[in-house]
């Protein structure tokens, strides 16, 4: 098949059973069709959406299997978007793409694999299962692409193991003190799925939902949009939540994260995405040597219950001070209560002192891959898997370990409901939730 060659496109297209399809070409392509009604004008060097009626779609996508087009059936849309919240990250690309693939089912729903590739080989896949981010590809100094995240080879793995691999927590990250809030007098009573409490959203949270997905694209950026439906009293929220995440990869290397929320009922929402960092590359060496640097000033103290107690604690002279780095071995080995609670390292919110400014950065120096974290979401949760199983493997047969991941879990403030200093996380009916929250990989 001479898809490449002919057929620049960022492969891919609708096929919507003989409702018309649109393929959004880059170059100079002609469509290979036998038929002269299905073929394509040539198009101008510049991105272009053809839309062509198509009679029999089966046998076209029968024909486009035995090329690499197995993804067919991908919507392909060519997004107005073309900032975000203001910042402008628009770039030429030229080899972007996006595939799908068949990753597993969930009862009897398919659970679908989408990689986003840019013009540098850097790669993302995610899941319509939780959106779960199950490997990025980021290159070392010497250009190696290694795997920088955790992520299980089968679904049933994601499902069993609790790990919150990659995913997105909701519609409440962290845990809520006793399983319960008010709002406006009334008391929700949710489902107490860690002791007493509440953690990530509960039994059922949106890491184990399937969402809707469709591929996205910008003239700089590749993506895939997720969208979920959270039922009015769903793990004992209120009011229908509609949810939409999306991830871009640019070619910049960065990884762009918006998700967005809309209620039709005064309700609570906290989400972040539950990635485990390792930029040694394919779980090579544990995080212990991984130097992170925050700006944050203090961190929330920890109870045994690893709930806020409300207090605010200066990050000077303690191992939470991170502000001119530090590796992540200081918070294992330190005699420090708050790490010894924690099980030997960090499971801390800290406060961040600024916003979508280089706020959060990781090294790893070995490899010289380096993760820049921005947001727009007033705190990160600090996890060093502390508390990770050991009992299993993750992708690739690597056996997981204690120290093997670092979460950075931008969000608000845990168990906000019970803290009136904390930043609300209240979401009212004419309100919107907006966290955005953007990973830049490079080398040094
Ligand atoms: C993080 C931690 C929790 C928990 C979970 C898997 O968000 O804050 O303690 O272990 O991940």
């Amino acid at each position: 098949m001479r898809k490449e060659a002919l057929f620049s496109v960022r492969r891919r297209f609708l096929s919507c059973g003989g409702a018309p399809f649109a393929v959004i070409c880059r170059e100079n392509c002609h469509f290979p069709h036998p038929s002269p009604a299905l073929r394509f004008p040539a198009v101008k060097p510049a991105w272009r959406r053809v839309n062509v009626s198509l009679r029999r779609p089966a046998a076209w996508r029968h024909r486009w299997k035995g090329g690499n087009f197995s993804d067919a059936g991908i919507f392909c849309d060519a997004r107005e978007e073309t900032e975000i919240f203001g910042k402008p990250y628009r770039k030429e690309g030229k080899g972007m793409k996006i595939t799908k693939q068949t990753f597993g089912e969930v009862g009897h729903e398919p659970v679908y694999a989408y990689t986003l590739e840019n013009d540098r080989g850097m790669r993302l896949t995610s899941l319509n299962l939780g959106c779960t981010v199950t490997e990025i590809l980021a290159p070392d100094r010497d250009g190696n692409l290694e795997n920088v995240v955790l992520g299980f080879d089968r679904v049933e793995d994601y499902l069993r193991r609790k790990t919150y691999f990659g995913a997105i927590i909701g519609r409440i990250a962290g845990r809520i003190r006793g399983a319960e809030f008010a709002l406006d007098g009334k008391t929700y009573t949710l489902p107490a799925n860690e002791g007493n409490n509440h953690l990530h959203g509960g039994i059922r949270g949106f890491h184990e939902r399937i969402w809707e997905a469709k591929p996205v694209e910008e003239k700089d950026a590749v993506g895939v949009e997720f969208t979920y439906l959270s039922k009015d009293g769903e793990e004992g929220y209120p009011g229908n939540l509609q949810v939409r995440a999306v991830y871009w990869l640019t070619n910049e290397n960065r990884w762009i994260q918006k998700i967005t929320a809309k209620t039709d009922k005064k309700t609570i929402v906290n989400l972040t995405n539950h990635s485990y960092f390792n930029l040694s590359g394919n779980g090579k060496d544990l995080i212990l040597d991984h130097e992170l640097t925050l700006k944050s000033d203090r961190f929330l103290e920890l109870d045994e219950e690893l709930l806020p107690t409300g207090k605010k604690l200066e990050v000077e002279g303690t191992p939470f001070d991170f502000r001119k780095g530090r590796k992540i071995f200081d918070g294992t080995v330190s005699r420090h209560p708050q790490n010894l609670l924690a099980g030997n390292g960090y499971d801390h919110p800290f406060l961040l002192s600024e916003n979508l400014n280089q706020e959060i950065v990781l090294r790893h120096r070995e490899s010289g891959r380096k993760l820049t974290v921005e947001t727009n979401q007033p705190c990160v949760v600090v996890y060093t898997s502390n508390a990770l199983g050991e009992d299993f493997a993750i992708q690739g047969g690597v056996p997981s370990r204690k120290y093997l991941g670092i979460c950075l879990e931008t969000q608000g403030l845990p168990d906000a409901v019970h803290h009136s200093d904390f930043p609300p996380v209240v979401l009212e009916p004419d309100g919107r939730y907006e966290a955005l929250t953007t990973y830049t990989f490079s080398t040094e």
